[in-house]
């Protein structure tokens, strides 16, 4: 760790995710002297190749921007590349490379075939038209196209690529390559595409919570839970959480929060689609359409009183003070979906408390074994019902929660979550690059 802060000093986010992982499979590799020996660990935290390019693209104006594009392919011990596309403006390679490494352990966790892979680009979709979306992404793809394939490196989508994003993406790369394979993965329905792939984030990180309540006689319904974002994400979460009878009361974006008492229902869910699309990156709106949500501006969603809550949106966007607050507030749940969405603060103050709290690599792990059904369903040449997938993924979370309180529960009968999630996922990979020798 020592040495990779002078490596690295600027590069927070991804040293916050080594550091993570680090501290917790501590006790694990050091009854392994044979992980020690074969350097493991200082092989792990280096990326195989990082790809950076150049894109420039003409905006609606005539005027040629300029931005910065990016693919990491971190670790292919266990299968090809595999992991989202961002598009954000604070995309840098510090966020792409600790995106890249959680995407590794996440992977593993699933239980299928996928090594960890990040990308994207510090493009930002707000306000731009989609003819302005569309030529970027072919921009995009022009570069990245001979570095990816459905069996060297698989894209997706992340914060700020979804569905539409992913077409131009796919459109661009069968022009270039002159094949219609897998590539991508959340394709359209009629082109490859996996049923359940849009809600599978959120509706498997449901069924986590789920279990996180079973093991300890509890239900979801009934529950009051508030949701940070208003993204693909957040909508699979707030639309399952609702059909099992909990209460979402709360979703937030940058400007601020949104609290809603009555929680939400099928047209306050159509409607965070329908905010989403257009491309402004505000919720307030939200409260003027329904008379039973108030918009805090400012505010997170962590300062309204919940049983559970659940980050949906980006890395450290619940911080020690936010914890404090819910924590005061009776929350006594945490389960993290967007990816690293607490900060090293607020999950000691989770596990201090002795709340449940469980890592965004375990909880939102369903979204990537979705698109792994998704590539499964590519290679065979055949689709699978809806029906079929969500069972899939249901195994695969069920899977998942086993893992972590197989790994992660400590002599007081805590189940350490984190610490379950990253000895679980480590040990695979581990085991896979030893077996394949020093490369
Ligand atoms: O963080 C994630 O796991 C994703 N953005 C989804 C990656 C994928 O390949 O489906």
């Amino acid at each position: 760790m020592a040495r990779l802060k002078v490596k690295h000093a600027d590069e927070k986010e991804y040293l916050q995710a080594v550091q993570e992982v680090l501290e917790t499979i501590e006790d694990v590799y050091n009854r392994h002297p044979e992980f020690e020996d074969s350097r493991i660990i200082e092989r792990l935290v280096e990326p195989d190749r990082i790809f950076t390019f150049k894109v420039t693209w003409v905006d609606d104006n005539g005027e040629i921007q300029t931005n910065t594009g990016y693919r990491v392919q971190f670790n292919s011990a266990i299968g090809p590349y595999k992991g989202g596309l961002r598009f954000h403006p604070s995309v840098n390679l510090s966020i792409l490379k600790f995106l890249g490494f959680e995407q590794i352990f996440k992977n593993a966790l699933t239980t299928l075939p996928m090594g960890g892979g990040k990308g994207g680009s510090d493009f930002n979709p707000k306000g731009k038209s989609d003819a302005e979306i569309m030529r970027f992404c072919q921009a995009f793809m022009l570069e990245l196209w001979r570095n990816i394939g459905p069996d060297t490196d698989v894209p997706a989508g992340d914060v700020g690529v979804g569905g539409r994003e992913i077409g131009y993406l796919f459109g661009m790369y069968k022009k270039l390559a002159r094949e219609h394979t897998g590539v991508l993965t959340g394709k359209g329905m009629t082109w490859g595409g996996s049923l359940i792939r849009p809600e599978a984030t959120g509706f498997g990180a449901v069924y986590f919570v789920q279990h996180m309540l079973h093991r300890v006689d509890r239900d979801i319904r009934g529950m009051k839970i508030a949701i940070s974002g208003f993204g693909n994400v957040a909508w699979g979460a707030a639309t399952k959480a609702t059909q099992l009878g909990a209460r979402v009361i709360a979703i937030s974006g940058p400007d601020g929060a949104i609290y809603d008492p009555e929680g939400m229902n099928d047209e306050k869910i159509a409607y965070m689609l329908e905010l989403r699309r257009s491309n402004n990156d505000v919720v307030a709106p939200f409260a003027d359409k329904f008379p039973s949500a108030t918009f805090y501006p400012g505010k997170k969603a962590w300062s309204i009183k919940c049983d559970i809550a659940m980050p949906c949106a980006y890395q450290n966007e619940l911080d020690g003070d936010d914890a404090k607050e819910l924590l005061a507030n009776g929350t006594w749940c945490c389960a993290e979906v967007s990816n690293m969405g607490c900060t090293p603060e607020a999950i000691a103050e989770f596990q201090k408390a002795r709340i449940l709290f469980a890592p965004g690599k375990a909880v939102n792990a369903g979204g990537v074994a979705t698109s792994g059904l998704e590539m499964t369903q590519n290679a065979m040449h055949i689709s699978w019902s809806a029906e079929e997938v969500d069972r899939k993924l249901h195994e695969i979370m069920s899977n998942i929660h086993h893992a972590c309180v197989q790994y992660g529960t400590q002599p007081d009968g805590y189940v350490n979550y984190l610490k379950g999630a990253n000895v679980a996922g480590f040990m695979k990979v581990a085991t896979a690059m030893l077996e394949q020798g020093v490369i």
